[in-house]
């Protein structure tokens, strides 16, 4: 068994053009705002280092199908994969706070080229694996999946402004947790390409436990691949995270995803974990608020926070008087 790596990178992409709601790009701020920093360095033994966040200004738009701003996604992308390869390179766990879900692409990309043994697990009420002939909204954080994986690439016309992607990942090395809102195509790609999905059914008869690690099984016997968590905060019960751009209802508690990621932090195989989709702009105070400590007990459950409690270092007894 491996040891939880102690270090990590901090990534924020205050990225929001994968959507149309206003919103998803104040998230980054909004979660060092509440403390993610600080709290991230409370846990024991963890070296943090903040990277700052993606900016890419002044990208000029190009014109593809029912694909929305598909040249501001990409310019945004390309930096991403090569700040998260830069992380994972400096031997950290690369924590990417969106943004919206088209941030993906970067995360599994800059990782993939770090590690490509890599396995994915995509935890998100929705399948994202749309492309641009299948969506109903035309938004590219529906698509990131589907512009991943090389068992799509001939579904896909020619991208200008992706030749820097190569989808090279393989469908084989992906997995979900958390789905309740899938679109046809999406089911049958799922049914197709024999996808291990944990849909709220299956989470319902399994329960988190056994639902992860059937995917955990499924996509790695043998226990040695490194991990890459993408965590859309939609995968909670919309009351549970109610600022979000897609809430659905009847996802996991709150408890349940700080589970599956104490699961996933105890296999010492975590190298990358995205957090997306949290809009402080939607909703009132409460719903914000909820919202953002949702995602922060996320993280940290995934960092290695125990519920448990960690006595101080290196002391044995109570102080005196
Ligand atoms: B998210 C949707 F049609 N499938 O493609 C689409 F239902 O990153 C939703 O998971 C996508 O939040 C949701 O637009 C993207 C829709
Ligand atoms: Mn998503
Ligand atoms: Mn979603
Ligand atoms: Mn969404």
């Amino acid at each position: 068994k491996m040891q939880p790596l102690k270090k990590v990178g901090i990534i924020g992409v205050p990225f929001e053009k994968g959507q149309k709601k206003y919103g998803v790009s104040v998230a980054p701020a909004a979660l060092r705002y509440a403390g993610l920093l600080e709290q991230l360095r409370e846990i024991d033994g963890l070296d943090v280092k903040d990277y700052g966040d993606i900016e890419t200004p002044g990208i000029e738009e190009v014109a593809m199908e029912n694909m929305a701003h598909l040249a501001l996604v990409s310019a945004c992308n390309k930096k991403l994969s090569q700040k998260v390869s830069q992380v994972l390179k400096e031997d950290r766990i690369a924590v990417t706070i969106g943004g919206d879900h088209s941030i993906g692409v970067g995360t599994v990309d800059g990782h993939y080229k770090v590690n490509n043994d890599m396995i994915l697990i995509w935890v998100d009420a929705h399948a994202d694996i749309n492309t641009n002939k299948t969506s109903e909204s035309g938004s590219v954080h529906g698509m990131p999946v589907a512009l991943l994986v090389k068992e799509f690439s001939h579904y896909w016309p020619y991208l200008p402004t992706m030749d820097w992607q190569q989808p090279v990942f393989s469908i084989k090395s992906l997995g979900y947790i958390g789905l309740r809102s899938v679109d046809h195509y999406e089911r049958l790609a799922i049914e197709k390409y024999d996808i291990p999905a944990f849909a709220m059914e299956d989470v319902e008869e399994y329960g988190i436990k056994k639902s992860i690690a059937h995917v955990l099984k499924r996509l790695d016997p043998e226990g040695r691949r490194p991990i890459h968590v993408s965590f859309d905060i939609d995968s909670l019960d919309a009351l549970e995270a109610p600022s979000t751009g897609t809430p659905v209802r009847g996802g996991l508690s709150l408890r349940e995803a700080i589970n599956l990621m104490e699961i996933i932090h105890a296999t010492g195989r975590l190298r990358a974990i995205d957090l997306v989709e949290i809009n402080p702009a939607l909703g009132n105070e409460t719903d914000r608020k909820v919202t953002i400590e949702a995602g922060l007990c996320v993280l940290k459950a995934a960092l290695g926070a125990s519920r448990r409690g960690t006595a101080p270092r290196g002391v044995v007894d109570l102080p005196i008087q």
